[in-house]
């Protein structure tokens, strides 16, 4: 069984918490090739020399305004030339986690999204108070009945250097949002006054995972070094329950004979997966309108 840093059940954690913290994510011996081939994609991002990035002043897809980079998106796209970073999700103990989690076992893992926060260059940024999946102005109504849908997948932040960024109010995951919370994420939803509200500490090669509806925030910050693995992976048994929020990111790079021919054999069957779920979603370009 696998657990978190207080020696619990990730799994238990998970679901009472809506997030968990994990040590040792990362083989010792992939630790420094992330850091270098993170370096050399924030580097392409920064200079422009490479499309699929988060800009400063926009918190969801697509992001066409500004320079300020933020995150770094797609770092398995063939194009990038890292392939560190597909040996990595592919690798076991990662895999071995997101089963305990889901509850599910490697063959039904479905190959999502992999992305990269970092610290923009010029300006602080903070992101919003947020469910990602329920927009803040969703009634009441209409957020308890997202909040009952299983996600069938998991996401995670693993950090590569300390990284103090995000905040959480542990167990919002799964109830509809408080008369307070609903006024802040509504009215002043960079508030530093959210009641209950945690900032996740982790340590450099720690991982939290989140369900993606906990209350959350992010800050970042200009003159702190972020290097944070920020990525998600689902099970066959949603169907094609994830496919448009994926596809939203714009994934027509992953239909490529060079994108399939680039992947470790560790991810043959999770990327056979998607391409199932996009073909049953009759989305099989990939690509689907914003949520947000
Ligand atoms: O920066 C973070 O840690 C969280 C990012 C986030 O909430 C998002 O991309 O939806
Ligand atoms: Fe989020």
């Amino acid at each position: 069984m696998i657990t978190d840093i207080n020696n619990n059940p990730i799994r238990d954690s998970i679901i009472k918490d809506g997030y968990v913290v994990i040590d040792g994510l990362i083989p010792t011996e992939s630790f420094q090739k992330l850091i270098e081939a993170c370096d050399r994609a924030v580097d392409r991002a920064r200079r422009g020399d490479w499309q699929y990035r988060r800009l400063v002043g926009t918190q969801f897809p697509p992001w066409k305004e500004g320079t300020d980079v933020w995150g770094v998106q797609h770092l398995m796209h063939p194009d990038l030339g890292e392939s560190e970073f597909a040996e990595w999700y592919g690798s076991d103990q990662l895999q071995n986690a997101v089963c305990d989690l889901l509850g599910t076992t490697r063959p039904e893992l479905q190959l999502e999204l992999f992305n990269l926060l970092i610290n923009p260059r010029d300006s602080d940024f903070d992101l919003t108070w947020h469910r990602d999946t329920v927009p803040a102005e969703a009634t009441e109504e209409e957020e308890a009945k997202i909040l009952t849908e299983s996600h069938y997948g998991t996401q995670w932040n693993t950090a590569l250097y300390q990284d103090e960024c995000l905040y959480v109010v542990p167990q919002s995951h799964r109830r509809v949002r408080t008369e307070r919370e609903r006024e802040i994420t509504i009215h002043d939803p960079k508030s530093h006054e959210m009641p209950n509200m945690l900032k996740v500490v982790l340590k450099p090669g720690q991982t939290v995972f989140y369900d993606n509806n906990i209350l959350h925030r992010a800050a970042y910050n200009k003159a702190n070094k972020r290097a944070t693995l920020h990525a998600c992976m689902g099970t066959i048994a949603g169907g094609d329950h994830r496919a448009k929020s994926l596809f939203q990111h714009g994934l027509g790079w992953m239909s490529s004979p060079e994108f399939k021919d680039s992947l470790p054999a560790s991810l043959t069957q999770s990327y056979k997966n998607t391409l199932d779920m996009a073909e049953s979603a009759g989305l099989t370009k990939m690509e689907a309108a914003p949520i947000h």
